[in-house]
C-alpha cells in the first residue's frame, strides 16, 4: 500500500511530502518530479504568485543514485514567497474557502492561521508524490493524463468521451496550450471566458477529465467497502481544495438511460482475451479495474477570492464587511487536473503494490507478468 503525507504553510520556508510504500528499485529523478510541478504552476487565469515561484524538489530521503531505497521519500518544495515578518491579521471570512468553518473550529481569529494550510498551494507537495507513484506507474506502462473539458459553462463535445484510447497521444501533445483542452476553437472561447470573469473582479470553475491508460483487470475488490477502487479514487480526487463533483465513465448520465445503454458488451478473442466496445463504466466494475481505460471527470467551483468582494462578516467585531481582497488565481482548472493526475496515480500505484505484492521493483514485475499470462490464458 502506498501512503503520504504534505506538511508546510503556504507562505512557510517550504511544503514537504513523505511518501511510504514505493518498492526498492524505481528511478527517479528530480527533474522528472519538477516536470509535474511545472505542469500544475501553468495554465491561462493562474495568480501571481506562479510568476515568483518555480517550484523544484529537493530529495531529502528515499532515493540514492537515483534509485528509491524502499524505505520513505521525502520531498521538499522550498517556497520563493516565503514570510519571515508578521502580517496584519484578517478577521474577514472569505465566503467559500476554509475561513470560517476554520476559524471557528480551531478556535483562531486571525484567519491567517486557516488559510496558510488550507491554501491550494499545498497540491503541489500533492504534485511531487504523485510524481514518484507516476514513475513506478510507468514501470507497468500505465500513463494518466487529464484535460479540460468545460469552464464557466463552454464545454468540448462529448464525443471524445468514447474515444479516449485515440486521445493519449493528442493530449500528450497540449501540455504547452493554455487551458489544456483538445478543442482550439473550444479552448478560445474558455479563455474568454476567464478573461470576463477578471474583468469583472470574479472567478470561473470548470470540469477536468482524467485518464488511466493500461490499468490491468482486477485492481480494488468487491469484497469491502473500502477496498473498492472507484470508492478510493473519488475520495483521492474530492479531497483537491475546490471539488465539488466526481463521476466515474457516463457518470450522472448513468441515471438517465436503460440498462441496455449504459453497460459495456463483452467480447473475446483468442490472445487479446475479454474486452468491451464501448466504456460506459469508465474501466470500473464492481468497484474493479476492468481492463479498459479508467476514466473521471471532476468539477471545481470557481476560487473563492474575489476582487469584488462578497459580503462577510468581521469575526472580532461582528459587523458586515466585504471579503478580503488577496492575490488568487482567476481560474486553476487545468492546475487542479495535474494535481487530480497525481492523486489517481498515487490510489492506482497503491492497488498495484497491493496486487503485486513486492519490496522491490523487480519482484513486482514478476508477479504482475505471471498476472498477466494467467489473464490472457483465462
Ligand atoms: C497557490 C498559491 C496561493 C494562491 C492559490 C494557489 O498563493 P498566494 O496565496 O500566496 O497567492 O495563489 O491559492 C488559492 C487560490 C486558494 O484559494 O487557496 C498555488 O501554489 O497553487
Amino acid at each position: 500500500m502506498i501512503s503520504f503525507i504534505t506538511k508546510g504553510k503556504s507562505h512557510g520556508k517550504g511544503l514537504i511530502a513523505v511518501v511510504r510504500g514505493i518498492p526498492k528499485g524505481v528511478t527517479i529523478k528530480e527533474q522528472d518530479i519538477n516536470i509535474e510541478l511545472r505542469r500544475r504552476q501553468s495554465g491561462y487565469g493562474r495568480s501571481k504568485r506562479m510568476e515568483i515561484e518555480k517550484d523544484e524538489v529537493e530529495v531529502l530521503s528515499g532515493v540514492r543514485s537515483n534509485k528509491t531505497t524502499g524505505r520513505a521519500i521525502t520531498l521538499v518544495i522550498w517556497n520563493k514567497d516565503w514570510q519571515k515578518r508578521k502580517l496584519e491579521p484578517i478577521n474577514i471570512p472569505r465566503p467559500g474557502h476554509a475561513d470560517l468553518p476554520g476559524a471557528i473550529s480551531y478556535n483562531q481569529k486571525n484567519i491567517r492561521n486557516i488559510w496558510e494550510r488550507a491554501s491550494a498551494r499545498e497540491t503541489a507537495g500533492r504534485v511531487a508524490a504523485g510524481a514518484v507513484a507516476k514513475k513506478l506507474l510507468k514501470e507497468f506502462n500505465i500513463e494518466i493524463l487529464s484535460h479540460v473539458v468545460e469552464i464557466g459553462g463552454i464545454k468540448i463535445g462529448s464525443s471524445v468521451k468514447c474515444q479516449v484510447l485515440s486521445l493519449k497521444n493528442k493530449i500528450k501533445r497540449m501540455d504547452n496550450s493554455p487551458l489544456r483542452c483538445l478543442d482550439k476553437e473550444t479552448e478560445k472561447k474558455m479563455m474568454k471566458k476567464i478573461d470576463e470573469a477578471a474583468k469583472n473582479g470574479d472567478s470561473v470553475g470548470g470540469i477536468f477529465e482524467i485518464i488511466a491508460f493500461n490499468v490491468p483487470v482486477g485492481l480494488g475488490s468487491y469484497i469491502q467497502w473500502n477496498t473498492r477502487l472507484n470508492a478510493k479514487l473519488a475520495t483521492a480526487v474530492m479531497s483537491i481544495p475546490g471539488i465539488k463533483g466526481v463521476e466515474i465513465g457516463l457518470g450522472f448520465k448513468v441515471a438517465e438511460k436503460f440498462g441496455s445503454k449504459v453497460h459495456d458488451e463483452i467480447f473475446y478473442k483468442k490472445g487479446k482475451g475479454f474486452f468491451r466496445k464501448t466504456n460506459n463504466a469508465g474501466g470500473i466494475e464492481g468497484g474493479m479495474s476492468n481492463g479498459e481505460p479508467v476514466v473521471l471527470r471532476a468539477a471545481m467551483k470557481p476560487i473563492p477570492t474575489l476582487s469584488r468582494p462578497l459580503c462577510s462578516v468581521n469575526i472580532i467585531t461582528k459587523k458586515p464587511a466585504k471579503a478580503p481582497i488577496l492575490r488568487a488565481d482567476i481560474c486553476a482548472v487545468p492546475a487542479a487536473g495535474v494535481v487530480a493526475e497525481a492523486m489517481v496515480a498515487i490510489e492506482i500505484a497503491s492497488a498495484m503494490t497491493e496486487k503485486f505484492d513486492g519490496d522491490t521493483l523487480q519482484e513486482m514485475k514478476s508477479n504482475y507478468k505471471r498476472y498477466i499470462k494467467y489473464v490472457q490464458n483465462f
